[in-house]
């Protein structure tokens, strides 16, 4: 995708099934993205490289996805003063407990904004990018407003059987 605003990144492969659902949510609000796997463990001279140059190219927003002993978005936020919002991957020991644990309790002053575990807070994390980026872009707010009440439209009033 050319030009993109936001970025999300994830310390595997084994992330992408969960960091797909916020890739979808940008696409669905027309926002343009890249999706890179880079992990802050075994990848790490590619984080570094990557936040090296990441605002210069346009990127105003970072979302991190990581799983277990999850530093990712951590170390990304050291690296940058652009936002970082953090998606805690489930994992298979500990249910993503561990992914939530190690990505909120960053020390004061480098902010990582954590996510719920799983689908719900990629979705999540792709929403507040849009939020931030809606600040100084109408037509974006307009289609954020649109997708937000066309989500309440969906919920049916009364319940019913399966
Ligand atoms: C983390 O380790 C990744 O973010 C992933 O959630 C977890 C497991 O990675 P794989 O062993 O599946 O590659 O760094």
């Amino acid at each position: 995708m050319s030009n993109p605003q936001v970025s999300i990144i994830m310390g595997s492969q084994s992330d992408w099934p969960t960091m797909k659902n916020a890739s979808t949510t940008l696409d669905e609000l027309q926002v343009p993205h890249e999706c890179k796997i880079i992990s802050a463990h075994r990848t790490l001279s590619r984080l570094v490289d990557y936040m090296a140059t990441a605002k210069e190219r346009g990127i105003k927003v970072v979302i991190a996805g990581a799983g277990g002993a999850a530093h990712l978005a951590g170390v990304t936020a050291a690296m940058t003063r652009l936002p970082v919002f953090g998606v805690p991957i489930e994992t298979k020991s500990l249910g993503g407990q561990d992914s939530l644990l190690s990505m909120v309790q960053m020390p004061g002053g480098i902010p990582v904004g954590t996510l719920a575990i799983g689908k719900a807070g990629a979705v999540n994390s792709a929403l507040l990018a849009v939020a931030v980026l809606a600040l100084s872009d109408a037509d974006l707010d307009n289609r954020l407003a649109d997708w937000r009440q066309a989500r309440a439209d969906a919920v049916p009033m009364e319940p019913k059987d399966d």
